[in-house]
């Protein structure tokens, strides 16, 4: 499949409400769109990188150079067989992951089209419908987070992940289990923390919560085997998984429980597919994260999550959880069982909206 041409888009949509987590708050949503030219057929992906290096050290303004003047170089005007042939083409860029995986999705979705198979299939995917929760971003007391999940819930959202920091934690996620006692619960404290606040974070456990997500800082694999041996309520690692091997060393090291699947953090959906199967492999459950995706990403995300060993309910909630408009003509609805479609037609299965799309655009490269 030859790569004739790429536009790269710097996009920035308002958000429904403004998202809080320990990194920081946010009331746009800034991110990158790849389009992908080739043999007649265009190829959508999306670059999860955001405005600030809270989440990831990768920004917006670190993907557009780096997709711009080495990536994308790899690639234009060579024969790319499939998602594999361009990363080993791309093997030689140290990191950068959230801008390769943009890249790579676009090439799914070439490869969707030319196939005429949905990106499920090409995944091996054996859901029609996924099960999603919602992710709730910080607020300013109890009382306003029992009120946002409240909301939540009564759109039919039935597992909910709280976003905590240090001093937005243990009360506000007791207050939400004594509003809803039955509720799937789930914690994420993006880094928040280091072992010396594990004792503070013990009555976590005594919340019946699905898990504690991401507790200690991204490159402390080995700290979290001694958080996890604390606390019965299972870790699962976010930020720390940024590769396939990083799976298997915190498998190796008793560091959690369950994985959560990003794969973007990971590079692209390629290691999605093998840190989904390392962890497979070893019995380990995974669910698939979700970065306030666009459409498009949103569309790959469901694909993923419809691999059979995604066993927990992800984070890739309806379109109208962030947007009142989309840059896709598609947008994704809960179904009344806390379930998500997953589209069907070739590729990711959705259409751009060239006018939103246009709207939402700051700057934009033809390389
Ligand atoms: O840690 O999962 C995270 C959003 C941005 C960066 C990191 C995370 C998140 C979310 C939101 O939790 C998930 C979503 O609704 O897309
Ligand atoms: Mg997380």
């Amino acid at each position: 499949m030859k790569i004739e041409s790429v536009i790269l888009r710097h996009l920035s949509m308002p958000l429904l409400a403004p998202f809080e987590t320990s990194f920081g708050r946010e009331t746009e949503r800034q991110c990158v769109i790849i389009e992908i030219h080739s043999e007649g057929l265009v190829g959508w992906g999306e670059c999860v990188a955001s405005y600030n290096p809270g989440y990831s050290y990768e920004t917006v303004g670190t993907a557009m150079p780096t997709l711009r003047d080495f990536i994308i170089p790899l690639a234009l005007g060579k024969d790319i067989k499939d998602a594999l042939d361009f990363q080993n083409r791309t093997q030689s860029i140290r990191g950068h992951h959230l801008a390769k995986a943009g890249v790579e999705m676009a090439i799914w979705d070439l490869i969707g089209k030319r196939e005429n198979k949905s990106l499920k299939e090409l995944l091996g995917g054996v859901h029609d419908k996924v099960e999603m929760g919602v992710s709730v971003g910080i607020q300013e007391s109890p009382e306003k987070l029992v009120e946002t999940v409240a909301n939540f819930v009564s759109s039919g959202y039935t597992r909910v992940k709280l976003k905590i920091k240090p001093g937005k934690d243990v009360t506000y996620t007791q207050a939400i289990r004594q509003a809803f006692p039955t509720i799937r619960l789930q914690v994420d404290a993006n880094s928040a923390y280091s072992m010396d606040d594990a004792d503070a974070l013990k009555p976590l456990d005594d919340l019946n919560l699905l898990l504690i997500e991401q507790p200690l800082f991204e490159d402390d694999i080995w700290d979290h085997h001694k958080f996890q041996a604390k606390f019965t309520t299972p870790v699962c690692l976010d930020e720390s998984i940024v590769s396939p091997r990083h799976a298997r060393y915190a498998i190796e090291m008793n560091a959690c429980k369950i994985i959560n699947i990003k794969a973007g953090r990971l590079g692209g959906l390629s290691q999605a597919i093998q840190t989904h199967d390392i962890a497979q492999q070893n019995g380990m459950p995974v669910w698939c994260g979700g970065m306030l995706e666009t459409g498009i990403g949103r569309a790959s995300n469901l694909a993923l999550s419809s691999m059979p060993n995604f066993r927990l309910p992800g984070d890739v909630s309806a379109s109208d959880r962030y947007y009142a408009r989309d840059i896709t003509h598609e947008r994704f609805v809960l179904n009344p069982d806390s379930t998500i479609d997953v589209p069907n037609k070739p590729g990711l299965g959705v259409t751009v909206d060239q006018d939103a799309l246009k709207s939402y655009t700051l700057a934009q490269v033809v390389v």
